[in-house]
């Protein structure tokens, strides 16, 4: 639509945490996707609605112009290194760092490591610039249980306390990215709605700042 901003999001960690930027920004939702049903959020600002997706739909989303912006977690976005978007802000937000994990007391891996994930991509690329050769079993959650049941020698997953890996005898091992989520921006909406979508990134940025240093 050609003068309103529609903007992707995930519900649950994503959404919470945004939710401080955008009130910082100017812009509060007014249902909440916790308690809605609607996938479709009006916001004090008649001009800027959100739209609630699964976390790893929105590069699809802005990508293909469902979406003028996203919000979306730099590890779902290295899952889509060729998507045709902007990436122009670090929100820092819902932070957490991607790793290989595995059993505690594992013995000797014979032949060709297993390594169980969502994020085959990140996982293809860091086995294959250490040169090492691994199969790699794309499963879609509960991936600490691969090791338990002998599926998978090693996972890769995104780990914040390391309690749930703890919680299942396993622990991190190789750290292969930092992650926060990003702001994306669709490249079509950015020529069409210039003016509108760089006053939302200079008013997010601020509100990145300042929480940075309240
Ligand atoms: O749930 P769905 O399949 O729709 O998508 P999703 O799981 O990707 O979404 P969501 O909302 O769970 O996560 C959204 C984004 O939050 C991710 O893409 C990450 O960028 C970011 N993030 C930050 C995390 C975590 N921290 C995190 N801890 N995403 C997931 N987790 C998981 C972790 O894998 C573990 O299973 O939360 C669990 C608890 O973590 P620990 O280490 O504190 O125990
Ligand atoms: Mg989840």
């Amino acid at each position: 639509m050609p003068n309103t901003l529609t903007l992707a999001l995930s519900k649950g960690r994503i959404y919470k945490e945004t939710l401080p930027l955008l009130k910082a920004a100017g812009i509060e939702p007014i249902d909440d996707p916790e308690t809605s049903r609607k996938l479709i959020l009006e916001t004090n600002q008649p001009d800027v609605r959100l739209i609630i997706v699964r976390a790893s739909d929105v590069p699809s989303y802005v990508e293909y112009g469902g979406a003028d912006i996203g919000i979306a977690g730099k590890d779902v976005l290295l899952e889509h290194p060729n998507a045709d978007i902007y990436e122009p802000v670090d929100l820092r937000i819902a932070c957490c760092k991607l790793m290989t994990a595995g059993r505690e007391n594992e013995g000797e891996i014979k032949g060709r490591l297993k390594v169980a994930t969502k994020f085959v991509e990140s996982t293809r690329r860091f086995y294959a610039d250490k040169g090492e050769q691994v199969d790699i079993i794309k499963l879609y959650g509960s991936m600490e249980l691969a090791p338990l049941v002998n599926l998978a020698d090693r996972i890769v997953d995104v780990v914040d306390t390391g309690n749930t890996l703890r919680a299942n005898g396993l622990i991190p091992m190789e750290h292969i990215a930092d992650i926060s989520s990003r702001l994306v921006v669709n490249k079509a909406s950015m020529k069409m709605k210039h003016a509108r979508i760089q006053q939302f990134i200079t008013d997010i940025r601020r509100a990145v700042k300042e929480q940075q240093n309240g």
